[in-house]
C-alpha cells in the first residue's frame, strides 16, 4: 500500500477517517454497507470489508467472512443479504424474500470473490491459516452451486440482476422489456428516502425485481423450476470473470490444505471455454448474453473489463478501456459513456464505483499491463480524496453520489488505493 497525499475536502486524515467508517458500521461480527440505506450484511461488500479491515484488525477480518458463511444455505448457495436483525429502513426485507437458510436471508447470491480474498488473507496473517483451511469446503459447495444452477456451458448466468451486484445496468433493460409485473401487492420503497430519487434505479427497475423475487419465493427458491420458468436467465460478465477468478484461487487453497482438486480444474476449463459466450464480436467487447432470447446486450460496462482479473484473452479490451480512459477524467464508468444509456449519476448506469476499479487493476496488474493499473489506482485515490467515501461517483467530476460513509469505498482505500 503505497502513500498517499494527505489532502482532500475535509479529510485531513483519510486513512484514520476510512478506518472510523469501518468500525462505524460494525455491528458486531458482521459490517453493514452504509446505516440506513443498507442495514444488513451483504455478500461481497463483506468480503471488500475483511480487506478493509485486514489493514488494521486481521481478527476482525476473518470474523466477517465467518459471518458471511454462516449464512449458507444447505444447497451451497452464500446469499446475498443476511438479515441478522430486523431493520425497517430497508426494502424488501426478509419476508419479502421468504430464504430458506440457516440465517434469514435473501434467496439469491452476489459474485463470488470471497475466495480470492481469503487466499490473500491466509497470505497476510499466516496465524490464520486453519480459518482459511476451514473455509475450503463451504467455498467449494458454494462454487459447485454456481456451476450446477447457473452454468450454461461454462458461461455463469444470474437469475435477477441484483445477483450480479450491478442492479440497474443498461445490461437489464432488453430483457427487463420481456418482463410483464403481475400479481404484485404494493410496496413502498425506502432507498430514496435515503438517497436523491435520479442517482437510483426507476420504479419500472424495482416492478421487474420484485416480480423476479416473488417468482423465487413463491417456489420456495427451488432453483431447477426457476431454471425452466424465470424470464430472466443471463449470462453476466461479472459472475463468469468473478467465479473463474475465485476458482483459480480456490484451487490454490485446496492444493496447501491438502483438499480435493480434481473438480475445481474441471470448473476452471469449463469456464475459461465458457466465457467466450460473453464475447460479443459485433462491438469487439464483453457484455452479457440473454439465454431466453439468445442475444448480447451490445452495453459496455465496468465488469466488462474483469476479463483481466479472471486471467483470460489479456490482449482484449484494452482499445476501450483507452478509449474510455480518454473521454473521461475518473474511470472506470459503468456503462460506457459513448453509448446510449449512460446516465452519469444513477448508479449502475455511469457511476464510478471504487471497488470495481479495484478488480479491475488487480486484473490489469495481473495481465502485465502495470502502467496502466498504476493510473487507475491513481485516478480511484483522486477520485476518494475529492469526493469522500461515497457509494459512488460521477466520472465526469468525482463528485459523490447514493450513500455516504460506505463500508466498501473505506475498504478500497485502506486496503488498495491509499
Ligand atoms: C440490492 C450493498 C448493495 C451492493 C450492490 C448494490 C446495491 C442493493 C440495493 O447495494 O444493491 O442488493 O438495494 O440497491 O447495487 O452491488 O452489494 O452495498
Amino acid at each position: 500500500m503505497p502513500g498517499s497525499p494527505r489532502e482532500g475536502r475535509g479529510m485531513t486524515d483519510p486513512d484514520d477517517a476510512a478506518r472510523r467508517i469501518l468500525r462505524g458500521n460494525d455491528r458486531g461480527g458482521y459490517t453493514v454497507p452504509t446505516a440506513g440505506l443498507y442495514p444488513y450484511q451483504w455478500n461481497w461488500d463483506s468480503v471488500f470489508a475483511a480487506m478493509g479491515f485486514a489493514t488494521f484488525d486481521t481478527d476482525r477480518a476473518w470474523q466477517e467472512v465467518e459471518t458471511l458463511l454462516s449464512g449458507q444455505w444447505p444447497n451451497g448457495m452464500v446469499p446475498h443479504i443476511l438479515f441478522h436483525k430486523v431493520e425497517p429502513t430497508y426494502f424488501p426485507g426478509p419476508d419479502v424474500w421468504g430464504g430458506v437458510g440457516p440465517v434469514p436471508s435473501s434467496g439469491i447470491s452476489q459474485p463470488p470473490i470471497a475466495a480470492t480474498f481469503i487466499r490473500w488473507l491466509a497470505e497476510l496473517d499466516p496465524a490464520g491459516a486453519d480459518r482459511a483451511k476451514a473455509m475450503v469446503g463451504p467455498l467449494t459447495d458454494w462454487h459447485r452451486w454456481f456451476f450446477d444452477w447457473r452454468g450454461e456451458g461454462g458461461a455463469i448466468c444470474v437469475s435477477h440482476p441484483w445477483e450480479t451486484g450491478r442492479d440497474n445496468s443498461p445490461d437489464w433493460d432488453a430483457p427487463f422489456a420481456a418482463i410483464e409485473p403481475a400479481n404484485l401487492d404494493a410496496y413502498y420503497r425506502r432507498d430514496t428516502s435515503h438517497v436523491a430519487e435520479d442517482e437510483r434505479p426507476r420504479r419500472w427497475d424495482y416492478d421487474r425485481y420484485l416480480t423476479l423475487v416473488k417468482l423465487g419465493h413463491d417456489c420456495g427458491w427451488d432453483e431447477a423450476h426457476l431454471r425452466e420458468v424465470s424470464p430472466f436467465r443471463v449470462a453476466d460478465p461479472t459472475m463468469t470473470f468473478t467465479l473463474l477468478r475465485a476458482n483459480r484461487d480456490l484451487l490454490a487453497l485446496a492444493q496447501r490444505f491438502g483438499a480435493e482438486t480434481a473438480e475445481i480444474e474441471d470448473w476452471i476449463a469449463a469456464i475459461e471455454a465458457g466465457s467466450e459466450r460473453l464475447w460479443n464480436a459485433d462491438i469487439g467487447a464483453y457484455d452479457t448474453f440473454d439465454m431466453r432470447a439468445g442475444t448480447h446486450s451490445g452495453v459496455i460496462s465496468n465488469a466488462s473489463f474483469l476479463n483481466w482479473y479472471a486471467g483470460v484473452r489479456p490482449e482484449r479490451m484494452l482499445d476501450h478501456f483507452d478509449r474510455i480512459a480518454g473521454f473521461l477524467p475518473y474511470g472506470v464508468p459503468s456503462a460506457d459513456p459513448q453509448q446510449p444509456g449512460f446516465e452519469p449519476k444513477r448508479y449502475w448506469r455511469g457511476p464510478v464505483w471504487a471497488m470495481m476499479n479495484w478488480l479491475i487493476a488487480l486484473g490489469l496488474r495481473d495481465a502485465g499491463h502495470d502502467a496502466r493499473a498504476t493510473a487507475l489506482c491513481d485516478t480511484t485515490r483522486s477520485m476518494i480524496l475529492a469526493g469522500g467515501f461515497a457509494e459512488y461517483f460521477d466520472p465526469r467530476d468525482a463528485s459523490p453520489a447514493g450513500g455516504r460513509d460506505f463500508t466498501w469505498t473505506a475498504a478500497t482505500w485502506l486496503a488498495w488505493a491509499s
